[in-house]
C-alpha cells in the first residue's frame, strides 16, 4: 500500500515520486513530509526540536535565532572506517577505500532500512549543490528521518521547492538515502539524539556506478548531511572523472590587489589545517589596498571552459560547517562575525547566560559552563568543555568577507592551485611546481606528519590532494584524471604550489606566524601567476627568495626565513624514496608520469649543488 503524501502537488517528476514511494515502503515511516525550504518551515522544525530536547534555544539577544544541539557521545564525527565505496570491481575503489561488493552492501542495507523509520517522519529534501540552475551545479534529493538534518541542510545547501522547479519533470538527481537507524516503537519516548547503538551498524555507503548514497546509523555532520562529503566529493569525483571536470576538497578565495586586479586561488588542505581560517584571511596592515574574499571554505567544483581556456570554480555549498574550537577574534574575525545569528552549534559548551563557548574562543574560560555532554564544567576540571570536533553550521552569506561573485552561476576563474600539508621539518613555506605534471605529483604525494611517529622513521600520513577519505574511485585513476585535465585546454592550466605553515624550530615552536601573515605567501603566488615575482630554482621546485616576499610590518628575521625555506637534501631524498611505497600500492593503475616525476626529482636531488642560494633574489 502506498502512503499518502503531497509529493504529486510538488513535482511531476515520475522517477522521483516513485523512488519516494519505494523508500517509504521500505522504511515504513509514520508520515512523509516534503520540505519547501521556507523560513516558516525552518522555524517550525527548530521549535519542534526545542520541544523534543534535541535543540536548546540560545539567548535571543546574544545569539538571535540560534540553537545548540548535543549529539550522542558515540556520534561525534565522520566514521571513515564505516565509509564504503561499493563499485562493481574492488580495483575501481582502489587500495585507499573500503570496498564491499554492491550486491552484498545492498542486502545489508535492505535489512537495516526495513522498517527503520517506524514512528518517525520521513523528510524529503530536494537540494542543489551550487547556485540554482548553474551549469556547474548538480541536484540531489535526500530522504532522512532526522529533522536536525533538514535544518542543517537548509543552511548548507539551496533547498526546497525551488529545487524541484529546476529539476522539472525529468531532471537528473542523486538519490541520498539517510536514516539515523533508531526506529521508535509504539509508546517509546524519543531521545534527544537518536542514532544506531553500535558502530558496526553504521554504514556510509556509496554506489559510484549508479550514483547513489545510502547512509545508516549516524546523525552527525558528513555522515548525515549527504550533500557534503558523500555527494559533493565522493560521488561528484566520479561524475567529474566521467564528464571532464574536478570535484575537490578545496577552499576558493579571491585576492584583489590595490590596482583592482582580481585573482582566485583554490587550495586543498587536509582536515585540521585551518582551511576556514585561510579562506577568510584578513591581510595585515602593511597590505593596504589588498582585499581577500571568500568563495568557499571546504569544497570546490571546477570545470574547464573551452571558450576561454580557463578553469571556473564554484562552491557547491551554501553554508559553513566549521570546527568551533580555536575560532576566535584573532584566528578568524570573519568567522566570529559570521556566527552572530542564525547558527546551529553542535557539541559546543553552553554558558550560564545562554550563549556558546569553546576552547580558544576567549583566553580566559568562563567560571562555569555546561559541557557538550550536558554536565557541569569548571576550569581545571580536566575535561574539554566543547568537543574537539564541535561545529557551527552558519549561512555563508553572513560572512563579511564573502565574495561578490560567490553565487555567480558561471563560477569564478581559478588562477592557481595550492596544496598544503602539516609538516614540521624540511618542507618549505611555499614552492611552485615546474609544470602541471610536476604539480600533480607534488599534490599526489602530499601528507601530514603522523603525530607521535618514531623519530627517523617514515612518518608521513599521505593524503593525496587532501582527498584520501573523499575520492570515490581508485586514487591512481584520479591522478590520471588530473593529468588529463591539464591537457584538455589549448592554454596552460593554472600553476600549482605547495605550502606548509607548520614548520617548527628545535624547541617545537611554530616559526611562521600563519593566519593573516599567510597573505605574504599569497601575494608571491599571485605575482608568480602574473609572471612578475622572481624565484629560485631548486630540485623540488621554484622557491621565493627573501626579496620575493613583502616584509613590511613584521619582525621576521632573514635567518628564520632561510630556516623555513631550507631543504636538507639528504632528508628530501629520503622523503622522495619513501613516496615509492605509496605509488607501489596502486600497481598497474599508477600513471607512468607519477613514477617518472619521482625519479626526476631524485635525479635533481642527486645532481644539484649542495645549497641553492635563496639570497640571490
Ligand atoms: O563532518 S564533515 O564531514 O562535514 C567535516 C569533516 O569531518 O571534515
Ligand atoms: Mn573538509
Amino acid at each position: 500500500m502506498t502512503m499518502r503524501h503531497d509529493g504529486a502537488k510538488r513535482t511531476k517528476h515520475r522517477r522521483l515520486l516513485q523512488w519516494v514511494d519505494e523508500m517509504a515502503q521500505l522504511c515504513t515511516p509514520e508520515r512523509i513530509y516534503w520540505c519547501d525550504g521556507s523560513q516558516e518551515e525552518y522555524d517550525r522544525l527548530c521549535d519542534e526540536m526545542v520541544q523534543s530536547g534535541t535543540f536548546i534555544r540560545l539567548d535571543p539577544e546574544k545569539r538571535p535565532n540560534s540553537f545548540l544541539a548535543r549529539s550522542h557521545p558515540s556520534d561525534v564525527a565522520r566514521v571513515e572506517d564505516r565509509t564504503f565505496i561499493c563499485s562493481q570491481r574492488a580495483e575501481d575503489a582502489g587500495p585507499t577505500n573500503n570496498w564491499m561488493p554492491p550486491a552484498e552492501m545492498r542486502a545489508r542495507l535492505n535489512d537495516l532500512f526495513t522498517g527503520c523509520m517506524r514512528g518517525r517522519t520521513m523528510y524529503v529534501i530536494p537540494f542543489s549543490m551550487g547556485p540554482l540552475g548553474s551549469p556547474i551545479a548538480h541536484i540531489g534529493v535526500e530522504i532522512t528521518d532526522s529533522p536536525y538534518v533538514v535544518v542543517n541542510q537548509r543552511i548548507m545547501t539551496r533547498m526546497g521547492q525551488a529545487v524541484l522547479d529546476v529539476l522539472d519533470d525529468d531532471g537528473e538527481f542523486v538519490p541520498c538515502m539517510h536514516s539515523v537507524g533508531a526506529p521508535l516503537e509504539t509508546g517509546e519516548v524519543d531521545v534527544p539524539w537518536p542514532c544506531a547503538q553500535s558502530i558496526e551498524d553504521k554504514y556510509i555507503s556509496h554506489f559510484p556506478e549508479t550514483r547513489e548514497i545510502w547512509s545508516y546509523g549516524s546523525g552527525y555532520g558528513g555522515n548525515a548531511l549527504l550533500g557534503k562529503k558523500c555527494f559533493a566529493l565522493r560521488i561528484a569525483s566520479v561524475m567529474a572523472r566521467d564528464e571532464g571536470w574536478l570535484a575537490e576538497h578545496m577552499l576558493i578565495l579571491g585576492v584583489e590587489s590595490p590596482e583592482g586586479h582580481k585573482r582566485y586561488v583554490a587550495a586543498a588542505f587536509p582536515s585540521a589545517c585551518g582551511k576556514t581560517n585561510f579562506a577568510m584571511l584578513i591581510p595585515p596592515p602593511a597590505f593596504a589596498g589588498w582585499k581577500v574574499t571568500t568563495v568557499g571554505d571546504d569544497i570546490a567544483w571546477i570545470k574547464p571552459n573551452p571558450a576561454d581556456g580557463k578553469f571556473y570554480g564554484i562552491n557547491p555549498e551554501y553554508g559553513f560547517f566549521g570546527v568551533a574550537p580555536g575560532t576566535n577574534e584573532k584566528s578568524n574575525p570573519n568567522a566570529v562575525a559570521t556566527l552572530h545569528a542564525n547558527v546551529i552549534f553542535t557539541n559546543t559548551a553552553l554558558t550560564d547566560d545562554g550563549d556558546v563557548w569553546w576552547e580558544g574562543l576567549t583566553d580566559e574560560p568562563p567560571e562555569h559552563l555546561i559541557d557538550w555532554q550536558g554536565r557541569d564544567w569548571t576550569p581545571g576540571c580536566g575535561r574539554p568543555a566543547a568537543h574537539p570536533n564541535s561545529r557551527f553550521t552558519a549561512p555563508a552569506g553572513q560572512c563579511p568577507s564573502i565574495d561578490p561573485d560567490w553565487e555567480n552561476p558561471k563560477g569564478v576563474p581559478i588562477d592557481a592551485f595550492l596544496f598544503g600539508g602539516r609538516v614540521s621539518k624540511n618542507f618549505p613555506l611555499v614552492y611552485q611546481a615546474y609544470n602541471w605534471e610536476h604539480g600533480v605529483y607534488i599534490a599526489a604525494t602530499m601528507g601530514s606528519e603522523a603525530t607521535a611517529a618514531a623519530i627517523g622513521q617514515a612518518s608521513m600520513r599521505r593524503d593525496p590532494m587532501a582527498m584520501l577519505p573523499f575520492c570515490g574511485y581508485n586514487m591512481a585513476q584520479y591522478w590520471r584524471h588530473w593529468l588529463r585535465i591539464g591537457r584538455l585546454q589549448v592554454t596552460a592550466p593554472p600553476p600549482i604550489f605547495r605550502v606548509n605553515w607548520f614548520r617548527k624550530d628545535n624547541h617545537g615552536r611554530f616559526i611562521w606566524p600563519g593566519f593573516g601573515e599567510n597573505m605574504r605567501v599569497l601575494k608571491w603566488v599571485i605575482e608568480r601567476c602574473e609572471g612578475r615575482a622572481p624565484a629560485v630554482e631548486s630540485p623540488i621546485g621554484w622557491l621565493p627568495g627573501w626579496e620575493g616576499l613583502l616584509w613590511e610590518g613584521i619582525e621576521f628575521k632573514r635567518a628564520d626565513f632561510f630556516e623555513i625555506m631550507n631543504i636538507d637534501k639528504e632528508k628530501a631524498r629520503q622523503e622522495t624514496n619513501e613516496q615509492e611505497e605509496l605509488f607501489t600500492r596502486f600497481g598497474d593503475h599508477l600513471p607512468r608520469e607519477m613514477e617518472l616525476q619521482r625519479e626526476m626529482q631524485l635525479a635533481r636531488l642527486y645532481h644539484s649543488p649542495e645549497v641553492w642560494d635563496l639570497s640571490r633574489t
